[in-house]
């Protein structure tokens, strides 16, 4: 590619949550994926430590899902979203049900997380006004917490660089403490012992505002994005508990914890605390094709079902909602999922996977390690008056050396497709090993 000419320059490409220039002056491009592998335009394979965007759980180039969107291109590439519906919209939305634990029966599709996480804002609020508690118009978020880049979600999140920016946001936003910090929970191995009680900033929140304001909580059960800082013991429950007692919808993002990350098909399994509805894309069809979804909990579902049978329930929905590309795409990959055992593999893997990653305590500049299903993260210290900019030096060094990994602040992110096997959790920490020892 000529960086120069005007016909294939890289300059037209204005690339989403990139140093534009800096990458133009030294492009990372890749042009195949296989398994666990990347490959470089340089024809080097990359270990893929990240599941492209936290995305891939199935690996990649799998043939199931290859053909499948063949056979959807060629037997029908598009249908109606509003008004008319194709059998494999009502399948996968099925299947979904069944999988997820109790009664978050009901599936709307979206085509990313930032709209799954905008649509289940709005089922909340208005859910609350057709059963006539319209007055709960607040929203709760957490501080760190990242729900994608629309204008609900990044108002609800808590990563100060995506809102600054933005203007005054969706107003009736508050927001809770995060729980990452306490010296006490460093090197902690799955969910940290202290910090619990950071739960009941939302009982504050509801004194403050008063409870039949709000409308809904919403948090990732594990914060990705904001650095891998997993949920204290007991938290989710406790904050569970504060919403029961005030009448407040509990929306468990899990965009990345979905499908698999923890070793369980969903977060809710693993933590045991049922929210009122769930978020979710990215793994659903393995980052292949765009696709998200909510679940939710038959009692908000039904309370829609009311007034004439001709109304519209709903005034939201997407022309790619259901898509059939992406429904049949997301059905190859839960059968690839169910046949292969890859939403509970990670709990066989969670134990080589934290004593792996923990190996690496006593590193250069290493200040803390965390992990949790088949995540982990390892945290560095900043350079003085250069913050991000040692963790990114790590990101460029593993690339060379074949390894993927993600960057948030200083806190190298690791999350890799569910298909990994033992030796390449040995190549991603000899490489990792490798180029923090080697840090100035
Ligand atoms: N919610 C959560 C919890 C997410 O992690 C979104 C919503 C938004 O999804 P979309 O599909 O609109 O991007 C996400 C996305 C990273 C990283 O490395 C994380 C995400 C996306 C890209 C990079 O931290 N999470």
């Amino acid at each position: 590619m000529d960086a120069k000419s005007p016909k294939n320059s890289l300059d037209a490409y204005w690339m989403p949550f990139t140093a534009n220039r800096q990458f133009k002056a030294n492009p990372r491009l890749f042009v195949g994926a296989q398994g666990m592998f990347y490959k470089t335009a340089d024809g080097r394979d990359v270990l893929d430590g990240i599941a492209g965007l936290w995305c891939c759980n199935a690996g990649h180039g799998r043939p199931k899902i290859v053909d499948a969107i063949a056979r959807q291109a060629a037997e029908m590439d598009y249908s109606p979203a509003f008004q008319m519906g194709h059998p494999k919209a009502f399948e996968l939305a099925s299947r979904l049900a069944d999988m997820i634990p109790g009664d978050l029966n009901h599936v709307f599709f979206t085509n990313s997380g930032s709209e799954s996480v905008e649509t289940a804002l709005k089922i909340a609020l208005a859910y609350h006004r057709i059963r006539g508690e319209g007055q709960r118009v607040r929203l709760i978020g957490r501080e760190k917490g990242y729900h994608g880049v629309n204008f609900g979600g990044m108002s609800v999140g808590g990563i100060v660089a995506n809102r600054k920016m933005f203007g005054a946001l969706v107003t009736g936003v508050d927001h809770m403490r995060h729980t990452h910090g306490d010296k006490r929970n460093l090197f902690s191995r799955g969910e940290p012992q202290f910090g619990a009680e950071l739960a009941d900033d939302l009982e504050r929140l509801c004194q403050l505002h008063d409870p039949s304001t709000i409308a809904a909580c919403i948090v990732e059960p594990v914060q990705c994005s904001g650095g891998v800082i997993i949920p204290p013991k007991g938290y989710l429950k406790r904050l569970r508990e504060i919403c029961d007692r005030h009448g407040i919808l509990l929306i468990f993002d899990e965009v990345i914890t979905a499908f698999g990350r923890l070793g369980t098909p969903f977060a809710v399994d693993y933590f045991g605390v049922q929210p009122d509805m769930v978020t979710a894309a990215k793994g659903l069809t393995s980052g292949v094709i765009p696709m998200g979804a909510v679940f939710a909990r038959s009692k908000i579902h039904d309370a829609f079902m009311q007034g004439p049978p001709n109304a519209i329930e709903l005034f939201h929905g997407y022309t790619y909602s259901a898509n059939p590309m992406a429904c049949a795409t997301a059905l190859a990959v839960l059968d690839v999922y169910q046949e292969e055992g890859l939403l509970t593999r990670g709990a066989s893997l969670a134990g080589m996977w934290a004593d792996a990653v923990h190996s690496l305590k006593g590193l250069p500049h290493v200040i803390d390690i965390r992990n949790i299903g088949l995540v982990a993260a390892i945290e560095l210290e900043p350079i003085a008056d250069k913050p991000t900019a040692r963790a990114f030096e790590v990101f460029l060094k593993c690339y060379e050396a074949g390894l993927l990994v993600r960057t948030t602040g200083d806190t190298i992110a690791l999350s890799p497709p569910l298909i990994l096997e033992q030796k390449h959790i040995d190549q991603i920490f000899d490489i990792l090993r490798r180029v923090l020892s080697a840090l100035a």
